[in-house]
């Protein structure tokens, strides 16, 4: 099946609109991706029609409202090919659902002198976790190099996998590079040693079928809104054989069993670790995204990206000025570049003006930034919906940045 992005970029209304007088070019689906009509339809229907708390009320809106949002639990099961619906954790997203796994599973497992394995192409949200964490239990971490290319070095990784190492967190996909890691070759690595594996599928899970159990993942956290759901929205799926035996991250209403001044025990997955009312309508949009996912041809979508990247890349590297930070030979649609003597932040400020939206910064990677000796880079980040016009418009702007600048 051909891929038909006229068709589907009549399902995301923001893409018609435009911005400082020309049409939107949105290239900053690494931050966050677009939302489509079909979300927005479930989310305010929800909103107009359906609101109640849930898990709580004995009336009608309270109970469908209930059923509403563990019908997206179950969608995300399906989604990711979790073993079972109840180990589905619904959190913010990726920052909350790594915060929480970071703090649980360390209270339960890190004591002094263990180590955790991080990598050095973490965004903050998969490093301060697990920083403090360290802090907290005495224990150590330990950081998997990369290569000029923005590879991990696996050789690297598996020395330093050894009786001290508690878990290894690390990405599916880089948000500042692209670089998509062999996390299934990293995870049975890592099982070898008995190590679990925490994934960050934040940048991920929008670009390509994530199966949990065929990566065999111990942990697997995603943001609903990078996959065109809503913000407030987000998963934390893990095994049960560990969730089982971690404490609640966080307490209150919700997540109990009995709750005396002596003393509460909680209640079985998933409530122990959803205390408090949680984002219903993002719950609820998250299963509509899904939806859509479904709905379209996925695997023609990931093709589509692909001609977006190789066709990008291309254009870029014909341009002498321009650096292209990350090379890896596995790559989602992700370009961070950099143009020699003017700052990622005027590219982007110059090319908004022509209503090109790019993310300009250290993409909360400063390690990587650090290890390529850039402050900052340029970066667009492409999604289905976007069109090799959309690359040569990219690229006619940026041209036009180093004629200004010249
Ligand atoms: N990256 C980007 O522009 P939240 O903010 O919780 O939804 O996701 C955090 C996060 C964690 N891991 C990875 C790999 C990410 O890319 C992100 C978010 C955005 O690249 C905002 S910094």
């Amino acid at each position: 099946m051909t891929w038909n992005v006229e068709e589907i970029r009549r399902d995301f209304p923001v893409l018609h609109r435009e911005v400082n007088g020309k049409p939107l070019v949105y290239l900053d689906n690494g931050a966050s991706s677009q939302v489509p009509q079909l979300v927005i339809d479930r989310t305010s229907k929800y909103l107009a029609e359906e609101h109640s708390n849930i898990h709580r009320g004995v009336h009608y809106l309270s109970q469908n409202a209930t059923t509403a949002y563990e019908a997206a639990r179950e969608k995300v099961k399906r989604f990711i090919n979790a073993p079972d619906v109840n180990c589905c954790i619904f959190v913010r997203g990726t920052t909350e659902g790594i915060n929480l796994v970071a703090h649980s599973y360390s209270k339960a497992f890190i004591n002094e002198g263990d180590e955790i394995i991080v990598s050095q192409m973490e965004h903050h949200s998969n490093i301060i976790p697990w920083q403090v964490a360290a802090e907290e239990r005495g224990a150590k971490l330990v950081v998997i190099p990369m290569n000029d290319r923005g590879e991990l070095i696996i050789d690297e990784y598996e020395n330093l996998l050894n009786e001290r190492t508690r878990i290894v967190a690390v990405s599916h996909v880089s948000n500042s590079l692209g670089t998509v890691n062999p996390i299934k070759e990293m995870i049975a690595t890592a099982h070898k040693f008995g190590v679990p594996v925490c994934v960050d599928a934040a940048q991920s899970v929008p670009h390509f079928a994530v199966d949990v159990q065929d990566l065999d993942a111990d942990f697997f956290v995603f943001s609903g809104h990078k996959m065109f759901g809503p913000t407030g929205s987000g998963v934390m799926y893990g095994k049960r054989e560990w969730l089982d035996k971690m404490p609640p991250y966080q307490t209150g209403g919700s997540q109990i069993r009995t709750v005396s001044f002596e003393k509460t025990t909680y209640a079985p997955l998933p409530a122990k670790f959803e205390a408090g009312t949680p984002a219903i309508a993002s719950g609820i949009g998250l299963g509509a995204a899904i939806d859509y996912i479904n709905s379209i041809d996925f695997v023609a979508a990931a093709a589509h990206e692909h001609d977006l990247l190789e066709y990008a890349t291309q254009r870029l590297s014909d341009i002498p000025e321009v650096k292209i930070i990350g090379t890896a030979a596995e790559k989602a649609s992700v370009i961070s570049f950099t143009i020699e003597g003017i700052h990622p932040h005027d590219i982007g400020t110059i090319l908004d003006q022509q209503g090109i939206a790019i993310r300009a910064g250290h993409h909360c990677a400063q390690p990587v930034m650090d290890f390529f000796e850039v402050p900052a880079t340029a970066r667009a980040s492409f999604a289905f919906y976007n069109t090799r016009e959309d690359v040569d418009k990219l690229v006619d702007s940026i041209q036009k940045v180093i004629e200004v600048f010249a």
